[in-house]
């Protein structure tokens, strides 16, 4: 049958639906063009996201909590920063959906569904700490491109699936195995078929963690479409871009994974630190693994008033990549003196410790509330900007909130 040169009838009747009224010449419709009474999608309801989110770019899709919404100790879906490279996967047939692990080091290729998946390896369900590596961007200077992001590119979900190491044992890995790169369905921005958005992964002994997943689940139901529905891999305590949503490939290299953003300026920082902005030699970058020892003050929203005499509890969050944190202070002298919060242990392993403090303000006027948490290995979060760098990773400058006594 020829192929005929207009728009079909069940996309003249959608379109119809949408616009609320028939399109009265709609077989003259050119095919693509979109009517422009169509309202484009409002993203926080197309997303599920709380209206208080911070959209920073629609193409592709990237969106930020505010500090004061991160207040929840597992963070649900409406408040959880989306970050994309590409274009999110339209159609997505679960049925037919499937993992396959590849690339050298695997002793024989190997495809699970997503039921083989499910039913043959233990599930395990652990709250793990996303945080995107350009989480703090928007503070550096001279300025660092890309997504501009204030505080709320962090995230502490619950995730369900199985462990990779349990999967990766069961498809049998070589022993010259060093990295696991991740494949997915989000296509280029470019459109090309060709190119993918984004490749990377973990090292091998990261695989191996009991906590790296393959997830299926987040919060207890089916990962919500822009955070890797129906498959993605999580790697808590690693930049959030090594955590590969809608993954269907794992490939299992002999090599550092050589996808796209793994090498340049993409997800690596100086070895050593450098003077802002100086140009560094590819060879003396280093790709970013664990995420530094960092805090959030998640209540009161900045710019709080409060009554003279009234004490404040203030409460956060605090993590250390793959580190616990061990000390958490709070200073409200612009960082002369310090004094301790109560934190709390994590509730496993790489997911984030809260933490609260009662503060007294001696008498009315303006004050900053700072939080600084220190890691196991004695390290604290400075108190402003960290070393510069290319792409403005890693800013784990101490957070801060304005709070007003009044009379
Ligand atoms: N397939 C795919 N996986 C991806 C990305 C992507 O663009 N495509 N972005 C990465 C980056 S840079 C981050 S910070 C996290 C964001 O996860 P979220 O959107 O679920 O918060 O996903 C990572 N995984
Ligand atoms: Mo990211």
């Amino acid at each position: 049958m020829q192929r005929r040169n207009f728009v079909k009838k069940t996309t003249l009747t959608s379109l119809a639906t949408l616009l609320g009224s028939p399109i009265v010449f709609g077989q003259q419709l050119p095919i693509g063009y979109q009517p422009l009474g169509i309202q484009e999608p409002d993203p926080f309801k197309m997303f599920n996201k709380d209206a208080q989110m911070v959209l920073l770019n629609d193409k592709p899709w990237n969106m930020e909590a505010q500090a004061h919404l991160l207040n929840d100790k597992v963070t649900p879906n409406k408040f959880m920063f989306i970050r994309n490279n590409g274009n999110i996967p339209k159609e997505i047939d679960v049925d037919s959906w499937t993992l396959t692990f590849d690339g050298e080091s695997v002793t024989q290729e190997k495809t699970f569904t997503l039921k083989e998946l499910k039913t043959k390896f233990k599930q395990y369900t652990y709250q793990l700490t996303l945080e995107c590596g350009g989480n703090g961007r928007s503070e550096f200077d001279p300025p660092a491109k890309g997504n501009q992001w204030t505080v709320g590119a962090v995230s502490c979900a619950k995730w369900t699936g199985v462990r990779l190491k349990d999967v990766l044992e069961d498809v049998g890995i070589k022993e010259d195995a060093v990295y696991v790169g991740y494949h997915a369905t989000d296509t280029h921005l470019s459109n090309d078929p060709t190119k993918e958005p984004i490749s990377r992964g973990v090292p091998i002994e990261k695989a191996m963690q009991e906590e790296t997943l393959i997830a299926f689940q987040m919060n207890g139901e089916a990962i919500p479409l822009a955070h890797g529905f129906p498959l993605r891999l999580i790697a808590g305590g690693f930049p959030a871009s090594a955590s590969g949503k809608w993954i269907d490939r794992l490939s299992i290299r002999n090599i550092v994974h050589d996808g796209p953003k793994m090498t340049g300026t993409a997800y690596r920082v100086p070895c050593t630190p450098v003077a802002p902005g100086e140009k560094v030699a590819d060879e003396d970058m280093c790709i970013i693994e664990s995420m530094p020892v960092k805090s959030l003050i998640t209540y009161p929203k900045t710019g709080a008033i409060l009554q003279k005499g009234k004490k404040l509890n203030v409460k956060g969050h605090a993590w250390a990549g793959e580190l616990r944190v061990t000390q958490m202070e709070y200073s409200i002298d612009f960082g002369s003196t310090w004094k301790a919060c109560q934190l709390q242990q994590p509730v496993n392993r790489l997911a984030w410790q809260h933490f609260s403090a009662t503060i007294d303000f001696p008498k009315e006027g303006y004050y900053e509330v700072w939080a600084r948490a220190t890691d196991e290995r004695g390290k604290a979060q400075p108190m402003l900007l960290p070393g510069w760098n290319p792409k403005g990773y890693l800013n784990n400058a101490c957070h801060r909130i304005a709070v007003k006594i009044s009379s």
